[in-house]
């Protein structure tokens, strides 16, 4: 496939995931529960997680040059043809459901086959269902933020860039469980920064995009390897960010640089302005 048609398939897993954002977000009403079964990272499943992982999965299976896809609620990757890996997270931040707050959907478009290289990305992007909802998304590193509208993406952003005056930071899990590097760190960036944390990855990373700053859900003592997942969540929110102008780690390294060995593989994530990114590298090792 030429970079052409890579980006021409990339758009088009775009489209289809704008396409069916009005009934993804219509069906949210009354699947609010859990269900009772548990996805391959061991969440609560949600009614709401469940049918929006089919809903989305049989627009993107049927797309000509997409050959794998995999989400956060499935055990196993889908081969469906020949051509780009596409790797979903459904309905990120689903938890927020309970009390009605921002939730979003993030979705990759791997060159390689799953699990991916961040590098390997020849597009991704995310929804965010909020009083309206939004896609920003990244391809040929140019970001793009849209409204939609009747399953639409139109564009009102084109080339966003991350301001180069940080404002907001949002840092996940409790701080008890946080290691004594990273709690220095934080504390030098409340003293810096304006805490805004909501409970969305989507919600928080956008934040960060439109004000500048940092979000981290880093190691936990309890979870070393931390909450999120490289495929569904790092990689992409990392390659839109990167792709902003802001940077992404791992405590070490971009995020875009890890090797992937598991599909539901976990990563410490930190992501934001370059200059807040470096300090925190300095001060963490993983
Ligand atoms: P999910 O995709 O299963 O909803 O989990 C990911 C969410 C992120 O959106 C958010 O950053 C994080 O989990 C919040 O975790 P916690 O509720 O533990 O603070
Ligand atoms: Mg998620």
């Amino acid at each position: 496939m030429s970079t052409i048609q890579r980006e021409s398939v990339a758009d088009e897993v775009l489209d289809a995931v704008a396409e069916a954002v009005p009934r993804v977000r219509e069906g949210l009403r009354g699947r609010r529960e859990t269900v009772g079964s548990e996805n391959a990272s061991g969440d609560d499943q949600k009614a709401a997680d469940v049918w929006a992982d089919k809903h989305l999965a049989d627009r993107i299976t049927e797309i000509e040059g997409v050959g794998e896809f995999v989400s956060e609620e499935r055990d196993a990757v889908v081969d469906c043809g020949s051509g780009l890996s596409v790797a979903l997270d459904p309905l990120d931040g689903s938890s927020n459901l309970e009390s009605n707050n921002l939730m979003g959907t993030i979705v990759a478009v791997y060159e390689d086959d799953l699990p991916a290289r961040g590098r390997s990305l020849v597009g991704a992007a995310y929804v965010l269902y909020g009083p309206i909802a939004t896609m920003v998304s990244a391809v040929d590193g140019t970001v793009t933020e849209h409204e939609i509208v009747d399953g639409e993406r139109r564009p009102i952003e084109r080339d966003m860039a991350i301001p180069a005056d940080p404002t907001v930071y949002g840092f996940g899990g409790r701080t008890p469980e946080w290691n004594p590097e990273f709690a220095e760190y934080a504390g030098e960036i409340e003293s810096e920064l304006k805490l805004r944390y909501g409970g969305s990855l989507v919600g928080d990373v956008n934040q960060v995009i439109g004000y500048g700053g940092v979000f981290c859900y880093p190691a936990l003592q309890s979870r070393p390897e931390g909450k999120l997942r490289l495929q569904f969540e790092g990689n992409p929110m990392a390659y839109i960010v990167e792709s902003a102008g802001g940077r992404s780690s791992d405590g070490e390294r971009s995020l875009l640089d890890v090797d992937p060995e598991r599909i539901h593989q976990r990563v410490p994530l930190h992501i934001g302005n370059e200059e807040l990114i470096d300090r925190l590298e300095s001060k963490v090792e993983r």
